[in-house]
């Protein structure tokens, strides 16, 4: 038998994550400068609440809290997608929750890669948001039939790429030659390229038909568009970016602020005007611009259950008939107060969150409990070893999106006020037929987890037969 000394698919992860950290930081300077904003922060916030660092210290590695927890990607065939997905699984990153954008006025569905169990998001927690064009969406038959002949001349992966692809299902993994390899070949595929791969004319058009779709029509690969590190304070970071030189988009995307965070809440910078360049009929190279790649900070809270989840929606909903919140930023302070106030109806401590069967949570064992004090009707039921103190519970993080916040980042991401309309098409089987496999659904894998926490506790506190 052949003898192999497989690096770890979360190590692989983590140096994936890092050499894209710092390609992206060459790249856009303004994403440099977020990140040292973000550290200075979430270093103050630490500072200032010993409470938080103490708790932070039982749960993460606190050096590393300000490193990317996500970025984001755009392709635009279903063999780009499923190449994407056997590269992702090498790192340990698997396709979880659909995303319909469609219904958002971007044409586009998504699925986030990325790791799945407590410890490898506790080695690594990088995810890439990737998101497949729906050229099904673009009315204009020509265009549309100009569009895909473009993205199936183009090859995304370098030939070495592919081949260390292959040979990691081949042999079950990877050395640490091949390793570093792999995630050299694989950056390659999020490069910038500045030669835009179509004619100034026909990046026009399919601007036109909407900016995504000039995005990840016209060059020659799907540059990462965004990083996106965690701060400890977004309120603060959101504030703090225009004395930094930053433009941050006008609001912060999902819930309002909170004692008890749920879901996610995210904002960016505004992407920059980059100067590219398009071949002309005469073979000549004309300089152009092109608006894509920003900088992302995000705050995570509880992973909410369906009906949490269905009451979020319905209240982020509510605030935003009374107030859109728009691109320019003239009705911030309105939006954000009405949010404010309509998400009042939300419960905010961790008990009522729990008890009202909004939240996911994890249950364990309270220390220095005395087991013989219960009687064998308590040991078998959570909820009474949960009021005796027998048992404590922790929010559980979502680590997924939220389709109307990656929206608002899309839009304010595309320098575009008009906002363009599509029916509401979800279309989920297509998508996993297109990725070559099914994605986890989201709301099973948090469920199984508080599962697995009650069932380990109602183990430990089983009466032994005599
Ligand atoms: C992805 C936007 C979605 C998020 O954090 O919700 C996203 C994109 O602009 O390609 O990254
Ligand atoms: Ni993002």
């Amino acid at each position: 038998m052949k003898l192999t000394n497989f690096v770890s698919a979360d190590a692989i992860r983590a140096s994936f994550s890092s050499a894209m950290s710092s390609m992206y930081r060459t790249e856009v300077p303004a994403y440099g400068t977020l990140l040292s904003l973000v550290a200075k922060v979430n270093a103050q916030t630490l500072a200032a609440s010993p409470e938080l660092r103490h708790r932070l210290e039982q749960t993460d590695t606190l050096d590393r809290i300000s490193e990317e927890r996500h970025g984001a990607i755009r392709v635009g065939t279903a063999a780009e997608l499923s190449m994407l997905r056997r590269a992702f699984a090498i790192m340990g990153m698997y396709p979880v929750g659909y995303y319909d954008l469609s219904e958002a006025g971007v044409p586009v569905h998504s699925t986030a890669f990325r790791p799945v169990s407590d410890a490898a998001l506790k080695v690594n927690p990088f995810r890439v948001f990737t998101s497949l064009l729906r050229l099904d969406l673009i009315s204009d038959a020509t265009l549309r039939e100009e569009a895909r002949r473009t993205l199936e001349r183009r090859q995304i992966f370098s030939g070495n790429a592919i081949s260390l692809i292959e040979k990691a299902e081949a042999d079950g993994g990877l050395d640490a030659d091949e390793a570093t390899q792999f995630v050299r070949e694989v950056l390659e595929t999020f490069r910038w390229h500045d030669r835009a791969s179509v004619s100034g004319e026909l990046y026009n058009r399919l601007h036109d038909a909407h900016r995504l779709v000039a995005d990840v029509v016209s060059f020659k690969g799907p540059h990462i568009n965004h990083l996106t590190p965690r701060t400890l304070d977004i309120d603060a970071v959101q504030e703090l970016m225009p004395a930094h030189g930053i433009s941050p988009k006008a609001v912060i995307e999902g819930p309002p602020a909170r004692a008890c965070p749920i879901l996610l809440r995210q904002t960016s910078f505004k992407a920059l005007e980059e100067d590219v360049s398009f071949h002309n009929a005469e073979g000549q190279w004309e300089s152009g611009s092109h608006t894509a790649r920003f900088g992302e900070i995000e705050h995570r809270g509880i992973a909410l259950t369906p009906k949490g989840r269905a009451l979020y929606d319905q209240l982020l909903a509510k605030s935003r008939e009374v107030v859109r919140p728009a691109a320019d930023g003239s009705n911030a302070d309105d939006y954000l107060s009405e949010l404010a106030r309509v998400f009042e109806a939300f419960p905010d401590d961790w008990n009522s969150i729990r008890e009202q069967g909004l939240g996911y949570f994890r249950y364990s064992v309270a220390e220095c409990f005395p087991q013989n004090s219960l009687s064998s009707r308590e040991a078998s039921n959570i909820a009474a070893l949960v009021a005796m103190g027998a048992v404590r519970f922790d929010p559980i993080v979502y680590e997924d999106f939220l389709p109307v916040s990656a929206a608002g980042i899309f839009q304010s991401n595309l320098g575009d006020d008009t906002k363009q309309n599509f029916t509401a098409s979800p279309s989920q089987q297509e998508f996993e037929s297109q990725l070559g496999a099914a994605v986890l659904d989201e709301f099973a894998h948090y469920e199984s987890l508080e599962r697995a926490s009650i069932d380990a506790c109602l183990r430990h506190f089983k009466p032994v037969a005599l």
